[in-house]
């Protein structure tokens, strides 16, 4: 097992690696940027290197910065959290060149799940149910026009360095095909440096369902079941569950398959998540592999009693795993408290925060690296605590939520608790019928003056 694991993170995934940490009884490395000074993650670990000043691309993505804290406080391996440096391929590479294990994908793991068009080309080899649409990368605008006809419209084009919905159209007919070509190549262009783009019958309403998976050095695979995340806004996750209210036995089944049958055709190691698309038949489509623990992770470990990042550090310390799946045996929901204004199209809220009561009881967790007093810095993501609330069924979880909710006091800055304290009241929510278009028609009903 490892002796020493420095974390490439901030925030509350920095506090929550920290936390398995010490149960294993493996020491912890904090880095942070001068904005972080006190910060928790900072507080809670054995030892803390500044790597520099708040903007990321000086501090938590300055890849020498990290490797030379790592190297200086003799740390073993490294854990990269989400976001910044977790699905960074160089990155990966440059800790296997020094010996240092890095808690994540390889570098061709990376690049070839990062690559979208030949994910999809991998998934369509191993047996993957994916969206029907063009094989390989789209030629020219010739080539677009044809596959498009034969896929039939509507369809959808998308950049094969994309995500994030950047780089992506949807295209009802023709006649939109050309200006759609020529934007969407250019904004692709613009963000990753490539302009690849591949295209796909667009699926109409459908739901963001992903599979948790995992497997060993010794390839062996299991599923952890699913996680609904349909609820979002730009992209941006807000609220996830799990089981999903649209989940059967049958499509569980189908799905888990389906994402071990993803993992094992690329050898996968560590934890790893199967994003699919699923449409109102439930017909399921893969959509994208995520080679990085992920926000959401709490709620699966809180239905299947399960610490992930645990099974992570042990998976990358060369355990095996048992290969069995695991089903949830309770219902999670997790709302994303951001320091944003809902009111105000979910404006960033930094600053002090003045007062701070946080929930709990039976079945309430609150994973955040805040307190009062705690200033949120503007440099990074407005995410700030993860509310999770757990019971035997979704509307128990519902009501818990509610209470919860209820409870949460943060004050001096804006936050996302009353968008949530809404959503539950939602019918549409309540009924278990969100999809991906959801937050396009959800009304947020304003607050007395
Ligand atoms: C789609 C789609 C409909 N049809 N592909 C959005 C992000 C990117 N990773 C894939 N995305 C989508 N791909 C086809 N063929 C609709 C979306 C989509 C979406 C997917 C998951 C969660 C939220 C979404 C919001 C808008 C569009």
């Amino acid at each position: 097992m490892f002796k020493k694991i420095l974390i490439a993170n901030r925030g509350e995934i920095a506090l929550r690696v920290i936390r398995t940490c010490k149960e294993m009884g493996i020491k912890t490395v904090a880095v942070y940027s001068t904005a972080d000074a006190n910060s928790l993650h900072v507080r809670f670990a054995d030892e803390a290197v500044c790597i520099g000043p708040p903007q990321s691309s000086e501090s938590y993505l300055k890849i020498s910065s990290i490797m030379a804290a790592a190297e200086i406080t003799n740390a073993d391996a490294i854990h990269p959290g989400y976001g910044f440096l977790s699905e960074n391929s160089k990155f990966s590479k440059i800790c296997d060149e020094h010996g240092i294990k890095f808690i994540g994908a390889s570098p061709e793991m990376i690049d070839g799940m990062g690559d979208k068009s030949s994910a999809k080309s991998t998934m369509i080899k191993a047996g993957v149910p994916t969206v029907p649409g063009s094989e390989g990368l789209l030629k020219d605008l010739a080539h677009a026009k044809k596959s498009a006809k034969e896929i039939g419209y509507p369809v959808m084009m998308k950049a094969t360095a994309g995500g994030g919905g950047k780089g992506m159209r949807v295209i009802k007919a023709e006649s939109e095909l050309e200006a759609a070509w020529e934007s969407a190549r250019q904004e692709s262009a613009a963000a990753f440096g490539n302009d690849g783009m591949y295209m796909e019958k667009f699926i109409e309403e459908p739901r963001h369902i992903e599979i948790q998976i995992a497997g060993d050095q010794f390839g062996s695979y299991c599923h952890l079941s699913e996680r609904d995340c349909s609820i979002q806004r730009r992209h941006q996750k807000l609220c996830e569950e799990t089981p999903s209210p649209f989940m059967t036995d049958e499509l569980r089944e189908a799905m888990g398959t389906a994402a071990i049958k993803a993992a094992a055709a690329v050898k996968y190691e560590g934890v790893g998540t199967v994003e699919f698309l699923v449409d109102k038949h439930r017909n399921f489509y893969f959509m994208e592999m995520n080679t990085r623990i992920q926000v959401e992770h709490t709620i699966t470990e809180e239905v299947i009693n399960f610490d992930l990042i645990k099974e992570q550090i042990k998976i990358a310390a060369g355990y095996k795993i048992s290969g069995k799946n695991y089903y949830p045996q309770m219902h999670a929901i997790q709302c994303r408290i951001n320091a944003e204004d809902p009111f105000n199209g979910f404006r960033p809220s930094p600053g002090t925060i003045t007062t701070y009561h946080s929930p709990g009881g039976h079945g309430v967790r609150v994973d955040t690296h805040t307190y009062a007093g705690y200033v949120i810095p503007p440099y990074y993501d407005s995410m700030i605590s993860k509310l999770i609330t757990i019971a035997q069924t979704r509307e128990e979880a519902i009501k818990k939520m509610e209470r919860a909710l209820s409870e949460y006091v943060i004050e001096g800055i804006k936050t996302t608790i009353p968008f949530h304290q809404q959503l539950m009241q939602d019918e549409t929510f309540r009924a278990g019928e969100c999809t991906t278009k959801f937050m396009e028609t959800f009304v947020l009903q304003k607050p007395e003056e």
